[in-house]
């Protein structure tokens, strides 16, 4: 049964936009995904560790029959064919491709957190997904996108990029 998940993407190091629309289209050209949606990409204050580089983030929408634990693996084999290393927890990153949202599934494991546990708390996540998915309903908070970006407190700087840049 096709399931509709929302994937975070972010980039802060080389050719960040670059790493990011190559995400994307590897999500396009994989095979269990369909892709339905991406969001324009943004240029985003580091959050948490602040002293890094600014990211590039983005968040597309894909159909898949994957189960949560297959999809996330799935990721995780497009940020290693691009040359991924994990160094750093929360370090500088190639590209990052996080699972946020697996239709409204709550998931509770050591290794897959789902809703992603950030997403109310980072404008980075909020502005992308209010873009592509405003009314969506974030399945623990029970509040839309759209509301959780109007409450957001964090106020690090977010800044949609044009979408031929
Ligand atoms: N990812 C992090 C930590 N901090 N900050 C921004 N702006 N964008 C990110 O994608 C990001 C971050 C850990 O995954
Ligand atoms: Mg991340
Ligand atoms: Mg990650």
């Amino acid at each position: 049964m096709s399931r509709t998940a929302i994937i975070g993407i972010g980039s802060n190091m080389g050719d960040a936009p670059g790493h990011c629309r190559e995400a994307i289209d590897r999500m396009r050209a994989h095979p269990a995904l369909t892709l339905r949606a991406a969001s324009s990409l943004y240029q985003t204050q580091p959050y948490g560790k602040t002293d890094q580089d600014w990211f590039i983030n983005a968040v597309a929408q894909v159909e898949t029959d994957l189960s949560p634990a297959d999809l996330l693996k799935t990721l995780l084999g497009i940020e290693k064919e691009m040359g991924r290393e994990r160094r750093e927890k929360w370090g500088p990153r190639t590209i990052d491709l996080d699972l946020l949202l697996y239709d409204a599934e709550i998931i509770e494991e050591k290794d897959l957190q789902v809703p992603h546990p950030g997403i109310a708390e980072r404008r980075f996540v909020l502005e992308p997904l209010a873009e592509i998915a405003p009314d969506r309903i974030h399945p623990t908070l029970n509040k839309s996108i759209a509301d959780l970006l109007a409450e957001v407190q964090d106020d690090l700087q977010v800044t949609r990029l044009p979408n031929s840049a």
